[in-house]
């Protein structure tokens, strides 16, 4: 196994962090740091290294080599040990901190016994540090700053607030001189519903005009790093971004390792092991001569290893490497593929656009087909009535087939229908002979979210079994970060969506994803359809298709199992539910 370099480049690490909290040489300990990048990013496997070997590695001297090989040799460093002793947990935790350095870390913790954020932050408010030496009210001021940085970086944001500032930052480094290629990998390419830090990457043979450009972008509030391969910068809303710039031949190996997912890349290095190949960022290499096999694209670096290319968001060894060595990956569904959107609002409910202006937005993107669906009249907050829906029902006829949509023959067929709400029991707003009158009907759940479980089961199965349900909306009613989704047995629910022709809604919000893509992998085990729909309530909410796109992706959903790709007949034979 290929961790080592890993493993060693965090201990030299460690080691140089032990150096400056103890006081030491100041200058020993950024030679460690160099080293442990160096090590970190070597193609050659420092396991299988003598002390000769290891010393050819940049930055790795003598007595580093020494360490080195103690640790492959014993599995532990007598003088890292040394150190480790000294140092109390809580120091390292304090020096995590980004405005307190280790030399302050140590007093607080000698002088106050304070071994927490938290306690520090209470020593804080006590004015307990501004008697210590070196330390002052401006000082307190830097802190309190670095702890509230901290505890803000801890949070994941929403992918669409980071999908925003990674196009921004790619779009302005590609126009920077010198930068051949620019990308953002990570998470984000992964299309995760939510991102740690945005990782952009770009190729260039001159890394300083882009770094430079990097942490010049007006929003950038912070330089947390700088080197020449890598700069970490934290913006204005807290958001961390990181970015490396790799030599132009190098681009398909470094797009490969940092678009992870970690596990996704330890099965990937594995296999390369397996070859006798050594796969890092920096490409794909003879394990014995050292020797670059491949680098430039993503194509040739898994074609080497015996795979197809895989999507990103298939990249979480949730059995992707099975299926491409098999060559049996899913031909995923696209926002391309679709050919409506079956769950929107107007401002006859809580919208903000007339019908009109929603209509004419989706013909403008190019759909065959486009529902409204207006709240229904048990969330009284909306008051709808009969009378309100059957005119906005004549007002749909008239406008059906009159917006000219882009790229299609034939104007933009709308279909009439509603959102209703799923009661305690699993009823629904309406009477049969009512909602016979609509073309389709989405069910959510809006209230009572915390019945028991086999309420909540048996109130989404009811619906299902209404033959005018069409597809249950946000099936699992949840918000991201702040509302957990409802406890149901979502298996008895699939299986009663398949049994009965109701399709689930992967609902496109970047709030909701709902649902998401594990119960999603789980649902087309059982054989059910799937819905992709904006919930928009306002024009600009039409786009976030993409993100429902990306988490049906991450589900290995095709565009068969999306009727909203289907053409407008197959898709009305649907919601007939066989009646
Ligand atoms: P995030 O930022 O928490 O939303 O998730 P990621 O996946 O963007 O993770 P991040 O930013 O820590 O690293 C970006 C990619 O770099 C990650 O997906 C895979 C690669 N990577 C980072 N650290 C390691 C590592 O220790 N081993 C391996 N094999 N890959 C790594
Ligand atoms: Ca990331
Ligand atoms: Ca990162
Ligand atoms: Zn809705």
């Amino acid at each position: 196994m290929a961790r080592s370099n890993d493993e060693v480049a965090a201990l030299l690490q460690e080691y140089a962090d032990l150096i400056s909290i103890t006081g030491g040489d100041a200058f020993k300990a950024r030679v460690y740091e160099k080293a442990a990048r160096s090590v970190g990013g070597h193609h050659a496997d420092v396991a299988t290294l003598d002390l000769k070997g290891l010393q050819e590695i940049p930055n790795v001297g003598k007595s580093i080599a020494q360490k080195v090989r103690e640790y492959l040799d014993s599995g532990s460093v007598a003088a890292v040990e040394e150190l480790r002793a000294k140092i109390p947990d809580g120091v390292r935790r304090l020096t995590a901190i980004p405005t307190l350095g280790p030399k302050k870390a140590m007093v607080v913790y000698e002088e106050l016994g304070v071994s927490s954020v938290d306690e520090l932050a209470a020593a804080i408010r006590d004015e307990r540090l501004r008697d210590l030496k070196g330390f002052g009210p401006r000082t307190e001021e830097n802190i309190l700053h670095g702890i509230e940085l901290l505890r803000s970086s801890g949070g994941r944001v929403r992918i669409d607030a980071a999908m925003e500032l990674a196009e921004d930052i790619v779009g302005a480094l590609s126009a920077v001189t010198g930068c051949e290629r620019c990308a953002y990998a990570g998470s984000l390419r992964r299309m995760r519903e939510t991102i740690g830090d945005i990782d952009i990457l770009a190729a260039a043979q001159d890394s300083a005009p882009l770094m430079k450009a990097f942490t010049g972008l007006p929003y950038v509030t912070e330089v947390i790093g700088q080197g020449g391969t890598k700069t970490s910068v934290r913006t204005a809303k807290g958001l961390n971004v990181d970015l490396r710039v790799v030599p132009p031949d190098a681009w398909g190996a470094a797009l490969q390792y940092f678009t992870g997912s970690k596990a996704h890349n330890i099965r990937t290095r594995e296999i390369a092991v397996h070859q006798k190949l050594k796969l890092s960022e920096y490409g794909l290499f003879d394990a014995g001569s050292g020797e670059k096999i491949v680098s430039g694209t993503e194509e040739e670096v898994y074609a080497r290893l015996g795979l197809p290319w895989i999507p990103p968001p298939l990249r979480e060894d949730r059995g992707e490497i099975e299926a491409g060595l098999r060559d049996e990956l899913p031909e995923l569904v696209t926002e391309a593929d679709l050919r409506g959107d079956l769950h929107t609002h107007t401002d006859l409910t809580d919208g903000l656009a007339p019908l009109e202006e929603m209509a004419e937005a989706a013909a403008a993107r190019g759909y065959a087909y486009y529902a409204i669906t207006d709240h229904a009249p048990d969330l009284a907050m909306q008051r709808m009535t009969d009378e309100r829906m059957l005119a906005q029902r004549e007002r749909v006829h008239e406008l059906d087939g009159t917006y000219p949509t882009k790229g299609r023959r034939g104007g933009l067929r709308l279909l009439h229908g509603t959102e209703l709400n799923i009661g305690p029991e699993g009823e629904v707003d309406w009477p049969d002979d009512f909602l016979a009158g609509f073309d389709l009907c989405v069910a959510s759940v809006h209230s009572h979210f915390r019945q028991s479980r086999e309420q909540l089961t048996r109130r989404l199965v009811r619906a299902c079994e209404n033959p005018y349900v069409n597809v249950i909306g946000h099936p699992t009613t949840r918000l991201i970060g702040r509302r957990p989704g409802i406890d149901a047995d979502l298996d008895a629910v699939f299986a009663a969506c398949a049994r009965t022709g109701t399709a689930l809604e992967i609902n496109a919000h970047p709030d909701r994803l709902d649902l998401r893509d594990e119960d999603i992998l789980r649902a087309r085990r059982h054989g059910v359809r799937f819905a992709v729909n904006s919930d928009a309530h306002a024009v600009p909410h039409l786009a976030n298709m993409r993100y429902g796109i990306g988490t049906a992706q991450r589900g290995w959903l095709t565009a068969d199992d999306v009727i909203n790709t289907w053409p407008e007949r197959r898709l009305r034979s649907f919601l007939r539910k066989g009646r």
